[in-house]
């Protein structure tokens, strides 16, 4: 399908260049003060790191430079959990603007707060980044990630309030609807995550939408991982650019890494309110410049929950380099999946956007898919579910099933089924896509 993008160039425009542009060294000194800072703020208010640093022997004044970040105990998700609701925060309650709190599929959720200067730092951070990926003032903002407890839908909106947009604040759902409004109010940013957007373009083609001929210009996607492939697809069905957006609620929620519009290439780390390390995930030590590893990030300016060290799970890369935008901060080269989405068939890894990335583009098959893992006896499977394009004939599902199993095998080296389904069959996504099911303790 041929690329229909309305708006091909772009302009760096910043909405705090001195911060973004700022140069490495007068960032890297900006970081060690404001490290100093949050660690002292934990140590002195937060029970958990009073106790994990006196027992890693570390005190504040332990941290004379960047390096000495080492030295500090990592926080996992757990600790969260462990000192649910409001254990981890390091204000009274009364400072305490804002709630957040994560679903989590079991047990209690994890709770994250916010004082007024919180929300102004992350509404400041959104605002950055939605103009780093390309949004304007006087935009109208179309926000379909889901308002709520989950931090996207409040986050893009208060963002795009800062940045001087018009916010629609759509939420997710009622997806006819949404396709009616982002035509008829002229949205030239479409806020969501990229399952939800390709569910958008969907529906739209159902109602004889044509979104190429929207004033869409910009998708700024994120919340999960999604592959280049997704991203050809979603950029030519509705003819924009697609920039991916990264963020967690334990951190902040949206806005702590994102796309330039000008290079389109990893998304920069904000690194004046963020520390960003890469580990290795068996041995916790710093894996070498350009490899992958488990993405940890320490906040350097959050007043009611600082957090040291937190390992995210997510597998990445970073670039030091300066991009062609002319932004200093690093750059995360997309996130490859959470190290607890990676499944393990009879020993071969697989993270799920890698399979998306091998069935997006493949003739005949729409981009919706599950990977299904079962058990058998002793051994693993997986079967791979996609649906077919409408209008394909049922005879032909049996050799598209076969030519997915093909290249999987090719390209990523494990052996799995393919169920080849008419369309519709699949669930469709209302926000984050389910793309595991796994039956193995059923
Ligand atoms: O997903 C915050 C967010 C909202 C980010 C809207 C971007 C846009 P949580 O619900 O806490 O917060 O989930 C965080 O989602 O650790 C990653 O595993 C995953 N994730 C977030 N952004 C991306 C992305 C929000 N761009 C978890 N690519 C993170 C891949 C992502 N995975």
């Amino acid at each position: 399908m041929a690329h229909a993008i309305k708006q091909e160039t772009s302009d760096p425009y910043m909405y705090q260049p001195e911060a973004e542009t700022m140069p490495r060294e007068q960032l890297a000194a900006l970081q060690l003060e404001r490290l100093q800072k949050v660690v002292a703020h934990a140590y002195a208010n937060v029970g958990h790191y009073k106790k994990a640093l006196d027992a890693a022997g570390v005190s504040p004044a332990d941290i004379q430079s960047l390096d000495d970040i080492t030295k500090l105990p990592f926080t996992v998700k757990t600790d969260l959990r462990d000192n649910y609701p409001f254990d981890m925060f390091a204000v009274p309650q009364d400072q305490v603007l804002r709630i957040h709190a994560s679903s989590g599929t079991t047990g209690k959720p994890t709770v994250v707060g916010y004082t007024e200067g919180d929300l102004n730092m992350w509404s400041d951070l959104m605002a950055r980044s939605m103009a780093c990926a390309g949004a304007r003032p006087g935009q109208v903002v179309h926000n379909a990630y889901g308002y709520g407890l989950f931090t996207g839908g409040l986050g893009a909106h208060d963002g795009a309030t800062r940045l001087g947009c018009a916010v629609v604040p759509m939420s997710g759902g009622n997806t006819e609807r949404q396709v009616m409004l982002m035509e008829d109010f002229g949205a030239s940013v479409l806020c969501s995550t990229p399952s939800y957007a390709l569910n958008i373009t969907e529906v739209a083609e159902q109602q004889g939408v044509d979104l190429r001929k929207t004033n869409l210009k910009r998708g700024i996607f994120g919340a999960e991982p999604w592959s280049q492939a997704m991203r050809e697809e979603l950029e030519s069905l509705f003819g924009i650019k697609a920039l991916n957006i990264y963020g967690l609620s334990e951190i902040m929620g949206p806005g702590v890494a994102v796309e330039c519009d000008v290079a389109q290439d990893g998304m920069h780390g904000w690194e004046d309110h963020f520390l960003f390390e890469l580990i290795d995930q068996e041995t916790g030590q710093p894996v070498a410049e350009g490899e992958p590893g488990e993405l940890v990030i320490t906040t350097l300016t959050k007043e009611a929950l600082p957090i040291l060290r937190y390992r995210t799970r997510d597998i990445t890369r970073l670039n030091r380099e300066t991009c062609a935008c002319g932004r200093t901060h690093v750059r995360i080269m997309g996130i490859t999946g959470r190290n607890d989405d990676m499944l393990i068939i009879r020993g071969v890894n697989v993270f799920p956007s890698q399979v998306e990335a091998m069935l997006v583009g493949l003739p005949n098959i729409a981009p919706h898919y599950q990977l299904v893992v079962s058990r058998e006896g002793t051994m693993d499977t997986l079967t791979v579910e996609v649906e077919a394009v409408p209008n394909t004939p049922e005879a032909d599902y049996d050799r598209i099933a076969k030519e997915v199993v093909h290249h999987i095998k090719s390209m990523i080296g494990v052996s799995c089924r393919a169920s080849v389904m008419p369309p519709g069959e699949l669930p469709r996504s209302q926000g984050k896509a389910v793309r595991v099911r796994d039956l193995r303790n059923k």
